[in-house]
């Protein structure tokens, strides 16, 4: 415009990315708690929303850029299109159908698989040095299936796994005890669902075992019935799905958390679903949460953590679920 011209002299070109761009794939509750999670704690600047719904996009656009006075200036855009994705650093995958009240995560396993197809091709052609983080459920399986249909490495495809439900045991955690959940240490490992595998030879305050001093926590003949917090971190999300139709914060915390360690290569442990082949003796070929060391290049190490034979059992027992739902699987 002429006050533009009059008013800026321009001596570069300015460049179209940061480098930290993200996309937003599904912007429903989920894609939606996780862009505004990225977006309010300055993790990326550089947000991309694709859905198949057009109004909606528009409507989520608008309601995000009139924040922006708030939001440190990011760059946010909107397409049905993928091209709008690309040279994206990371993209986030959450769209599909979610659990009806009552419903597993794995009865909506083919649907979404179906969906992905018309995803994963198109986000890698557009971004082949991309990072996907999945969280479409069931999101051990969907993050195989991304796997299968991306053809990048599996360093690169990730799952959110059980970074969630060890967020929602420390919680649990730190209001038993009084300690802050920041402080509480327990891992939930496996399927993220109904199989998932509390690490209770591991949980601790400050290094001290909880194990040493009950040495029947989270058994059957703990008097304290410290596996009650297991089983109601399994049951979280039917809960939260029955009171309010379904989840977003915390999951939308959760992918913020993992997109910050990946986009600053910083190096931290969470738990996320990876290839867990080869892994305390796992031999079937499928994602799984295990803590994980995550940055620029996604996952590097896994951690080998020293498990009981009971938890390693429930590893094995959650792996040859995963095994037989893929087996099942239309690509
Ligand atoms: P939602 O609110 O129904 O949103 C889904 C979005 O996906 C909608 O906006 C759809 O338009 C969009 N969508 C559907 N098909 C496509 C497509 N082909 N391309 C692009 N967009 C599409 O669901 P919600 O956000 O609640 O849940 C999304 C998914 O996340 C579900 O599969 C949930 O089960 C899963 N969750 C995973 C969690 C985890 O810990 N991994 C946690 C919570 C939910």
């Amino acid at each position: 415009t002429a006050i533009k011209d009059s008013l800026l002299a321009q001596v570069a070109e300015v460049l179209p990315s940061s480098g930290h761009k993200v996309t937003v794939v599904g912007i429903g509750q989920v894609g939606m708690a996780s862009a505004f999670s990225i977006l309010a704690q300055n993790v990326s600047k550089e947000v991309c929303l694709i859905d198949v719904c057009s109004d909606k996009l528009q409507g989520e656009l608008m309601d995000l850029q009139h924040g922006s006075n708030f939001l440190k200036n990011p760059q946010i855009t909107a397409s049905t299109d993928f091209a709008a994705s690309a040279n994206s650093r990371l993209c986030i995958v959450t769209a599909g159908v979610r659990q009806k009240e009552g419903e597993s995560r794995l009865s909506l396993v083919q649907r979404n698989t179906d969906i992905l197809k018309n995803i994963i091709p198109k986000l890698v052609e557009y971004s082949p040095d991309t990072i996907l983080l999945m969280v479409s459920n069931p999101v051990d399986i969907m993050t195989y299936v991304a796997w299968k249909l991306s053809g990048l490495p599996k360093n690169r495809v990730i799952g959110s796994g059980t970074n969630l439900d060890s967020s929602r045991f420390r919680f649990l955690m730190s209001q038993r005890l009084g300690v802050a959940p920041t402080s509480c240490h327990g891992w939930i490992i496996g399927e993220h669902g109904d199989s998932s595998v509390p690490v209770w030879s591991g949980v601790n305050i400050a290094g001290v075992r909880l194990r040493e001093l009950n040495p029947t926590l989270g058994t059957g003949e703990d008097p304290e019935k410290w596996n009650e917090l297991h089983k109601q971190v399994v049951d979280s999300a039917y809960e939260v799905i029955k009171l309010k139709g379904y989840t977003s914060w915390a999951i939308g915390l959760s992918t913020a958390s993992l997109a910050s360690a990946i986009l600053r290569n910083t190096s931290s442990v969470a738990a996320v679903s990876t290839s867990v082949l080869g892994e305390h003796c796992i031999d079937k070929d499928v994602f799984l949460s295990l803590p994980c060391i995550l940055n620029a290049n996604g996952v590097t190490s896994v951690v080998k953590q020293i498990l009981t034979d009971t938890e390693v059992e429930q590893l094995q027992k959650s792996a040859n679920i995963m095994a037989e739902v893929q087996a099942g699987l239309k690509f």
